[in-house]
């Protein structure tokens, strides 16, 4: 049996601080409708992808920082994005997309949307758990931010792994009327878990995924690498390394956590030189449930990465080396959740 899937990681190359959204919009419609035109029937988009990734600046200016947040719980609708959601409406692709959130209730979350083109609606939403950086600005002047801690709030909607109706040509459907929870795995529609950047380097939320047998994780990412004031300054680096290492440690998260899930993964980068001067890693990349990268980003400017990929290769990593429910041992994983920060044994 196969559940194949046309599958796209959309790169958007670099979003200055005062880029015009709309233009951003257009360049994501011509990324999407490149990937229509090869028949792919889900793209992932990266993370904040409708403005630069403005946490690296500071805002006296309430009226200002909002113009980087979208706003309402549902955004399909805003003048200005609209455009993307009628092409996957149109067209019945399915999309993940990033975005600052604005609530109703005027909330600020880092978030992302998987909005399905078959049903022609928002099907599951994420709000990032892991946020990186500092509430307030570095001392150094001349240091890049990461201010996310200061103008959003931890994800509350947890890891809510959902399928996508329609997402899979998939004969075996019929089958899933059993009520034999073991006999309808591996059967159905794709099973999809969203993360957004910074997430990916926690197994616990790749895990929690794990755990609901998620087929395949998207994530969308806005990674700096010549930022010694965020990552530490126990090695100094040049930028050329810290390159090197940033586009390095992205790989190996992506390629372990799908390998130790039995997952598929796209991840897609808003990447380049935002301003001419912000650094941001391309890499965007789909990696295969064994935890090989299977397709990834050439450049660092708008690039679309494709990929046929085919669920039941997930089924040997979960039916054997990570089959859960025969070899984990939650008798001894209490730490995981009982306790946050690192206790030490005490000195001899
Ligand atoms: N946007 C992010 O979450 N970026 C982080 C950086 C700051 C470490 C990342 O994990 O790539």
């Amino acid at each position: 049996m196969q559940r194949t899937l046309k599958v796209a990681a959309a790169q958007v190359g670099s979003v200055d601080r005062n880029a015009d959204k709309n233009e951003t919009v257009q360049r994501m419609v011509k990324l999407l409708e490149e990937a229509i035109s090869q028949n792919v029937q889900l793209v992932v988009f990266p993370e904040t992808t409708f403005t630069t990734f403005f946490p690296r600046h500071l805002f006296e200016d309430p009226a200002e920082l909002e113009k980087y947040f979208e706003q309402g719980d549902d955004i399909t609708n805003n003048e200005s994005v609209k455009p993307l959601f009628d092409l996957a409406r149109s067209k019945k692709v399915d999309i993940y997309v990033g975005y600052a959130e604005r609530t109703d209730d005027g909330r600020g979350f880092n978030t992302c949307i998987y909005y399905s083109g078959n049903a022609g609606k928002v099907i599951s939403k994420y709000r990032k758990v892991h946020l990186p950086g500092t509430k307030e600005p570095f001392a150094n002047p001349d240091a890049v931010n990461q201010l996310e801690k200061r103008y959003f709030e931890p994800g509350n909607l947890g890891f809510k792994a959902f399928r996508a109706p329609g997402l899979v040509v998939d004969a075996a459907k019929k089958d899933t009327a059993s009520t034999d929870v073991k006999e309808t795995l591996g059967k159905g529609d794709a099973i999809m878990g969203m993360l957004i950047c910074n997430d990916r380097r926690w197994p616990e939320a790749w895990r929690m995924y794990g755990l609901q047998g998620v087929e395949l994780i998207m994530v969308g990412y806005n990674t700096p690498y010549n930022a010694p004031d965020l990552f530490g300054f126990r090695n100094p680096m040049t930028p050329e390394q810290a390159e090197k290492e940033a586009y390095y440690h992205h790989k190996l998260v992506m390629e372990a956590n799908s390998y130790m899930n039995a997952c598929f993964s796209i991840s897609a980068a808003r990447a380049g030189f935002d301003d001419g001067k912000y650094d941001l890693i391309g890499g965007s990349a789909i990696v295969s449930p064994n935890g090989y990268t299977i397709a990834q980003a050439k450049g660092v400017d708008d690039e679309l990465v494709v990929a046929e990929i085919d669920l039941e290769d997930c089924r040997q990593g979960k039916e054997k080396t990570f089959d859960f429910d025969r070899h984990r041992r939650t008798e001894h994983y209490g730490l995981i959740t009982s306790q946050t920060g690192v206790i030490e044994p005490e000195l001899l």
